[in-house]
């Protein structure tokens, strides 16, 4: 059964040690404040963390959906203890809505990101891009795709535009209403892959997921989770199976404040790799044929993977390619620091000034 959530023979090999202590792996499909429900081999659990991994979470975060953990399983109660987490492979992760500081898991190893917006009136490239960048520290492939093609004019214009700001990653026109572009979107989807859909709300995110789906499963602005004809949809995160044998993960809109500053993404992902560049002997190593590198070192044992090298390197020039933004990215944080600043001077001083409101 865990197959079908993505399984694998290197999960099985790093879950080892977890074996040993006689766990069973799970993948978490639902994360919520108080309970995870974990897919594993005898059915879906609900399951809580054990005190010490809720201790370690309040500083490493709380296991997301998508996270494979090691669990002791109470399959009579269709409950189980969480005891650890694997390391990611990937991560889409967005600031705490409560701080500026905390990163917040949305979604743990995932193959593709779908950054959707629609092609209505409301289309902004520099959201766009600012989502797109946001998927690239991921760790995954971003798509994008542009919903309600019905809604324009001249929808393969407005594709041949965001494709050059899209530098390469592939664009995807769609139509639910039509019936346009869901089978494109399907290519990108390959059985045992995780896939989770990004975007501002309202963009047509969970009416895609049911339209992949063929059934009205996720609430969307139509049909509201408590439907007066009793539908069962739902408008929490979850880990969906799809029809196909891929995975998708719905999110409820995510606001442009919420996305990461540039680096902090790939660091999140990526912090083993940036851990052993500090201990090459120079500071600027090019982890190429410096002495004393300990990237090389670390290929050259096999510590470090081969692949997961050059996904790092790679992910860091598409970064750097992306400077320009990055810039405006920092820019237009700080702006919005600085507004929320001046409007709690001015909302004390009014309080003060003129206690009754
Ligand atoms: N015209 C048109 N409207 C759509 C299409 N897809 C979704 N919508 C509408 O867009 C609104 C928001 O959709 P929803 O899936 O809830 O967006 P979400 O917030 O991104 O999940 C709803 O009123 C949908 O009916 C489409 O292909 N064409
Ligand atoms: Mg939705
Ligand atoms: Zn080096």
């Amino acid at each position: 059964m865990i197959e079908q959530y993505g399984w694998s023979d290197a999960l099985r090999l790093a879950f080892e040690p977890h074996a040993r202590a006689g766990y069973t792996p799970g993948r978490i499909i639902v994360q919520q404040r108080l309970e995870n429900l974990v897919a594993t081999d005898v059915g879906v659990l609900s399951a809580r963390l054990s005190g010490r991994l809720r201790h370690e979470a309040r500083e490493a975060g709380h296991p997301a959906a998508g996270d494979w953990v090691a669990l002791s399983a109470n399959a009579g109660a269709g409950t189980a203890t969480l005891h650890a987490v694997l390391p990611r492979r990937t991560a889409f992760v967005r600031r705490a809505a409560d701080s500026v500081q905390t990163l917040q898991v949305i979604a743990a190893n995932i193959d593709v990101v779908f950054v959707v917006t629609s092609l209505n009136a409301d289309l902004n490239p520099r959201r766009l891009e600012r989502f797109l960048a946001a998927a690239w520290q991921s760790g995954a492939r971003p798509v994008v795709v542009l919903t309600k093609a019905d809604l324009s004019d001249q929808p393969e214009v407005q594709a041949a535009e965001i494709a050059t700001l899209a530098a390469g990653c592939p664009v995807i026109i769609v139509s639910v209403r039509q019936g346009v572009g869901l089978g494109s979107l399907m290519e990108h989807i390959t059985p045992g892959e995780t896939c989770v859909l990004i975007g501002s709300s309202g963009v047509g995110k969970s009416t895609l997921v049911n339209a992949l789906l063929g059934e009205e499963r996720m609430a969307t602005q139509d049909i509201r989770a408590a439907d007066a004809r009793g539908r069962h949809t739902t408008s929490h995160r979850q880990l969906i199976l799809l029809p196909g044998g891929g995975l998708i993960l719905d999110t409820p809109g995510i606001r442009e404040v919420g996305l990461i500053d540039a680096d902090a993404g790939l660091s999140t992902v990526f912090e083993d790799i940036e851990r052993l560049a500090q201990d090459c002997r120079f500071r600027d190593c090019g982890h190429d044929t410096e002495p004393g590198c300990a990237v090389r070192g670390a290929l050259d044992s096999g510590l470090l993977d081969a692949e997961r090298w050059a996904h790092f390197q790679k992910l860091s020039r598409e970064l750097a390619a992306l400077g320009v933004t990055k810039d405006r990215m920092a820019q237009e944080v700080e702006r919005r620091r600085l507004a929320s600043l001046q409007r709690a001077y001015r909302s004390t001083k009014k309080d003060l000034l003129d206690p009754e409101g």
